[in-house]
């Protein structure tokens, strides 16, 4: 008989690198003969993360339109479905990246409330190079509501982790790793490459030895918090493109990561993340970034032409949920034009997340 699951949360601001952390830790976990499944989060449904480990094999839960803190329940509804279904021995969690104080409000309140029914790890907060680079070494305080997140998520973290290593050479990953330390001393911190599968096992071997939830966050101010949520605007969208002929699938869904980049730099929105999923009648490719300065990331590729195609967005940047729609919308038109497509809109949300309202706050040592 299986012991019950353990439950990894792998939090980290947006476009840090944890659903490609998910999938990359599925693939390695699957090889030493341990089963996976994972839960993501978003404010709003229509999330490429879900429908993208789902396509690369997933049991994936999806918790929509509020955090894992506020929605409490929900998480729990998640991994009881997910126990249920395949009975894994590790569940990868995702919180949305725009989330903190997730140690007081879900890490602690899981040890003491499931503890007989998952097996709750330390919490790891992935931290992106260039993320870092931006918020820390040049930061510039016109982005002080990303930056109060950004600190706040690393001051709670068990465990951090820098992802994206095959980005840098090795003098600089040295140099990073050293400024993390001793920014963080009594935290462990670790590097990865999801892409290149590189530091995957040790992290999964260090997070088995560290205590989980010892850090939660003693002074948070929750109106602050909203604030710097609500800086940032969101947008969830699928469209249906039909070419009038076959077009390569690749190109086109860097075409449009481009263009929506581009839209937003013009608009002076600051990116969160930047994600399509294109999916096309046996195959589908993720494609996005997580920088103006970035070009788009391509993960799986298009062996075939596309005639037509479902895509999913998720654009998290700083500007409002109009200018978000505005965007959209030229984006459709620039497809149109450019391919001479048909291009319909078939969902669009767009929004400011609303205050937090954590269903648990645990703030005091027990
Ligand atoms: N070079 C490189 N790129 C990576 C790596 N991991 C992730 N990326 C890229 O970083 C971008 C963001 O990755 P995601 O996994 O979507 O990040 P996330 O933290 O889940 O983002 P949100 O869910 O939007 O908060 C994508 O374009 C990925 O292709 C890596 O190890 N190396
Ligand atoms: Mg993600």
């Amino acid at each position: 008989m299986k012991t019950i699951p353990s439950l990894m949360f792998i939090g980290g601001f947006l476009g840090a690198g944890k659903t490609t952390a998910i999938r990359a830790l599925g693939k390695i976990l699957k090889r030493r003969g341990i089963s996976t499944a994972a839960i993501t989060n978003d404010q709003s449904d229509g999330l490429v993360d879900t429908a993208f480990l789902a396509d690369n094999g997933f049991s994936t839960q999806e918790v929509a339109g509020s955090c894992f803190c506020c929605n409490f329940d929900g998480l729990l509804q998640a991994i009881t479905k997910n126990i249920e279904s395949i009975h894994p021995d590790i569940i990868l969690a995702e919180p949305v990246g725009s989330c903190t104080d997730l140690v007081a409000t879900v890490i602690r309140p899981m040890l003491d409330k499931m503890n007989n029914k998952v097996n709750t790890l330390a919490f790891s907060v992935l931290v992106e190079p260039q993320r870092w680079v931006e918020l820390v070494d040049n930061y510039d305080d016109e982005i002080s509501s990303v930056k109060f997140l950004f600190d706040k998520q690393l001051e709670e973290a068990d465990f951090i982790v820098i992802t994206k290593s095959d980005t840098l050479t090795m003098d600089e990953l040295n140099k990073l790793l050293k400024e993390v330390r001793s920014k963080y001393p009594g935290t462990e911190v670790h590097s990865i490459s999801a892409k290149e599968g590189i530091g995957l096992e040790k992290w999964v071997d260090l997070i088995q030895v560290t205590p989980p939830g010892e850090k939660w966050l003693k002074e948070i101010d929750y109106d602050e918090y909203a604030k710097a949520e609500a800086d940032i605007g969101w947008l969830n969208a699928q469209l249906f493109v039909k070419f009038p002929e076959p077009v390569d699938g690749n190109t086109f869904s860097v075409k449009m990561v481009d263009n929506i980049k581009s839209r937003v730099a013009e608009l002076n929105g600051h990116i969160g993340n930047l994600k399509i999923l294109v999916v096309g009648r046996n195959e589908s490719v993720k494609c996005g970034t997580s920088h103006a300065e970035s070009k788009p990331l391509l993960e799986n590729r298009f062996a075939d032409s596309i005639d037509n195609v479902n895509v999913t967005i998720n654009v998290r940047a700083t500007l409002s949920p109009g200018d978000l729609s505005s965007i959209l919308s030229g984006t459709v038109d620039y497809i149109k034009k450019k391919d001479q497509a048909e291009a319909s809109i078939l969902y669009l949300n767009t929004f400011r997340p609303a205050p937090p309202n954590p269903t648990y706050r645990y703030d005091q040592y027990d």
